[in-house]
């Protein structure tokens, strides 16, 4: 059995981490049986190549979700690219890295580099302490954590441009992957493709969790891509909505009434109808 090393599952995401659910969504696409495990900072730090998501099977670990798929295409025979052309190829796999390599980085951006936004996202990155560390630790590993990861996007490039220029490559990506769907039910057509995973795990991460950014009010005005994210939740996690549905539904209950329907309804929050 596959065991899949990812990031918590919030705001009606697989994943919080986009390639952790852009791994999970291939997995789910080919109908590979896979379990998923939390990771925790241990296993990051053993993790191959330090970064998640990655794998064990056979006792074996296996990083980086490129060529994760790439050894599941050897291993398993399963190609979600069989029967298109050389040309589409080489398409499917320019927009990927556009993806991977640079319009994730806005979303970086989002979550580690406004202030307000890394209050709340923090708590998320301390869901990889283990429960014995003290109070102080924690805030410690997370701010490391959050100067590593900005450390990085420096490096990158794109780290050291203002928001407004950021914003500027940023939605012109978005852009693209919108002029490129067009009306079209799946990235590459009729059939959905590890293009379709890796877009799925990015824009639901723009657009689901509850982050103010004018990125993410350009990412949520592209209808098309909002539809294609509502069409792969609809076709490959309709159970995880109804996990997530039902175990807000016990933690709502949990609380007293009053704050729970004071509460805001996020995209896959409840209603005061459903309560
Ligand atoms: N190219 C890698 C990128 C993975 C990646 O960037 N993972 C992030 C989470 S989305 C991570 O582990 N960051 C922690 C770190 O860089 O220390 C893949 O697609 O698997």
């Amino acid at each position: 059995m596959i065991t899949l090393y990812t990031a918590p599952s919030r705001w009606g995401l697989a994943s919080v981490s986009p390639a952790c659910m852009e791994l999970e969504t291939w997995l789910r696409i080919a109908e590979l049986p896979y379990q998923t495990a939390l990771a925790t900072a241990q296993d990051l730090a053993q993790a191959p190549y330090g970064k998640i998501p990655f794998i064990e099977e056979a006792g074996q670990k296996w990083g980086d979700t490129a060529l994760i798929i790439e050894r599941f295409r050897q291993t398993q025979g399963v190609d979600l690219e069989a029967g298109l052309s050389q040309a589409d190829r080489a398409i499917a796999l320019a927009f990927r890295r556009l993806i991977k390599e640079h319009l994730y980085w806005g979303g970086i951006a989002i979550r580690y580099r406004d202030e307000e936004n890394w209050q709340d996202y923090q708590n998320l990155v301390l869901t990889l302490v283990p429960s014995h560390w003290s109070k102080a630790q924690s805030v410690a590993f997370a701010e490391k954590f959050r100067q590593s990861i900005l450390q990085q996007m420096t490096q990158q490039g794109l780290g050291r441009l203002s928001d407004a220029d950021l914003y500027q490559l940023i939605t012109a990506d978005l852009q693209a992957l919108s002029n490129f769907l067009a009306d079209k039910p799946f990235f590459m057509g009729d059939r959905p493709t590890t293009l379709d995973a890796t877009a799925y795990g990015h824009i639901g991460n723009f657009i689901e969790p509850p982050y103010s950014s004018p990125i993410v009010d350009f990412a949520r005005q592209k209808t098309n891509l909002c539809d294609h994210y509502q069409r792969m939740s609809a076709r490959f996690f309709a159970d995880k909505e109804t996990e997530q549905k039902a175990s807000m539904l016990v933690t709502k209950l949990a609380q007293p009434l009053d704050s729970a329907l004071a509460e805001e309804a996020g995209p896959i929050g409840l209603s005061m109808n459903e309560l």
